[in-house]
């Protein structure tokens, strides 16, 4: 690590420039381990403008530069690579709530806000703002925006893209290009905006954005419910919709191993029914009217799903307490599975339709020829995005199983085109993937994405070697 170059010192002010190694440190590796890299500077600008001045000089001096948000990413894309001549740029002190408009259903918030304040602020406003995610604690909103977050209530609100009104970016070159407006009809041309969600700052650096709220929810019901396999939960899904007038919020995916990794690594986690069953469903529906009584509906809909073989068992959360605890279950898997040891992960997205086929042919390869690894396939099959993981299997070598990782994910992905899905859901591309866009993008496809990132990044000093190389 270099002193911080007279010049961004100057823009930033000292405090807006990290210089101790321990502070630095945090910047430096991903989520999961996988990247460590070097750093030029870690800078923390304070205002839109300080981010314009530091990227005009960037780009003058042919400077890389790593947009870094909350650093829970699965795929490396925040984390600088190992030459030390990229700046780390961090956005959390610009992290205000800077307007929100009830009647309108909007609010603005800065990048560096974390996504559960905004959350909060839209209680606080009597609205809903839905994207929710495990690291919500942690997670900034540009990270949301610039990786176009997923997590467990797209199936009802839909992933980031879709909750943005207006963003404000500063360009490569130091311009700030302002649509924060909040308009939900704006018809005029391109939409230029909708380029950087999901480009992992490759294309510029978003400062701030327009949200779209909802209606706060003020009645909840939630269900574990055991089913006989993957096509149950798949009609369940749709038995649920009709039932509950398209007021499913959220449908997970939950097998056996997913119980028993939970159960054995994370205190106060128990498996909430008496048998054990293979496949299960957390699912709740929500309404913002407080009078409605969700339980019910929710219960009676699950009793004729029993009496019609879609379901095995199931209960219905009485209080927040047991709700809580069902979630606490479904959202420490990824915790639960690092604390288990080696996994390879594979955050995928089918049809529905295709879904329980998927997970029937792919199991099935894995289980003859990865005796190395178990399934543990679980997520959001309410939209479609499964996390097909692997987790090493006891008394095997973790040198071996680790070592097929690219062999293993060739044969998933390549079975994921094949049935007309995506390698890449909810989790984006990083460093992690990009052969693998190389790979399953159309030539078509990359050629543009090529001439987008050329046009708005002409000196390639935006997150480099991430998403495209
Ligand atoms: C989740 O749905 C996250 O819990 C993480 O997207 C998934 O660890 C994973 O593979
Ligand atoms: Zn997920």
């Amino acid at each position: 690590m270099n002193a911080a170059p007279t010049p961004i010192t100057d823009i930033l002010g000292s405090e807006g420039v990290l210089t101790d190694a321990a502070d630095i440190e945090p910047y430096l590796t991903d989520h999961r381990g996988l990247y460590r890299g070097r750093a030029l500077t870690v800078a923390l600008p304070r205002s839109v403008d300080q981010v314009s001045r530091l990227l005009a000089w960037c780009n003058e001096n042919r400077i890389g530069v790593v947009p870094h948000a909350g650093n829970t990413s699965y795929c490396g894309g925040a984390t600088p690579d190992e030459s030390g001549r990229q700046v780390v740029l961090s956005l959390k002190r610009l992290n205000q709530v800077r307007g929100i408009d009830p009647l309108n259903y909007s609010l603005i918030a800065e990048a560096g806000c974390i996504l559960a304040d905004v959350q909060r602020a839209a209680d606080e406003a009597e609205r809903l703002f839905p994207l929710s995610l495990g690291s919500e604690g942690t997670c900034q909103i540009g990270g949301n925006l610039s990786t176009n977050a997923g997590g467990t209530s797209v199936l009802r609100y839909g992933m980031m893209r879709d909750l943005v009104l207006g963003l404000e970016v500063v360009l490569a070159d130091g311009r700030i290009l302002s649509t924060l407006s909040s308009l939900r009809k704006d018809n005029t041309g391109y939409d230029v905006k909708a380029l950087f969600m999901g480009a992992e700052g490759t294309l510029g650096v978003i400062t701030a954005a327009a949200l779209k709220l909802f209606s706060k929810v003020r009645s909840t019901a939630t269900a574990f419910v055991a089913v006989p396999g993957v096509p149950a939960a798949v009609e369940l899904l749709s038995v649920l919709r009709e039932a509950s007038g398209d007021r499913i919020s959220s449908f997970e995916l939950i097998p056996r191993i997913g119980i028993d990794l939970t159960t054995q690594h994370i205190p106060g986690v128990r498996d909430p029914l008496k048998q054990k069953y293979e496949w299960h469903v957390l699912c709740e529906v929500t309404s913002s009217r407080a009078s409605e009584n969700l339980s019910e509906l929710l219960t009676e809909a699950l009793a004729e799903a029993f009496e019609s073989g879609r379901v095995l068992d199931a209960v219905v959360a009485q209080n927040d307490r047991e709700r809580a605890a069902l979630w606490k279950l479904r959202e420490t898997i990824p915790e639960a599975q690092r604390l288990d040891g080696a996994s390879l992960k594979h955050d995928i997205s089918l049809p529905i339709t295709s879904l329980a086929q998927f997970v029937a042919t792919a199991g099935e390869w894995l289980r003859v020829n990865v005796p190395e690894g178990r399934l543990v396939a679980y997520g959001h099959v309410g939209d479609g995005n499964l996390h097909f993981n692997l987790n090493q299997a006891a008394g095997t070598s973790r040198e071996r199983f680790l070592g097929r990782d690219a062999e293993i994910k060739r044969v998933i992905h390549d079975m994921v085109r094949e049935s007309g899905g995506s390698f890449s859901a909810e989790h984006g591309i990083g460093r992690l993937k990009v052969a693998e866009l190389e790979r399953y993008a159309s030539p078509v496809e990359l050629d543009l994405m090529r001439s987008v990132k050329h046009a708005f990044d002409p000196n390639g000093i935006l997150n480099p070697g991430k998403v495209l190389r």
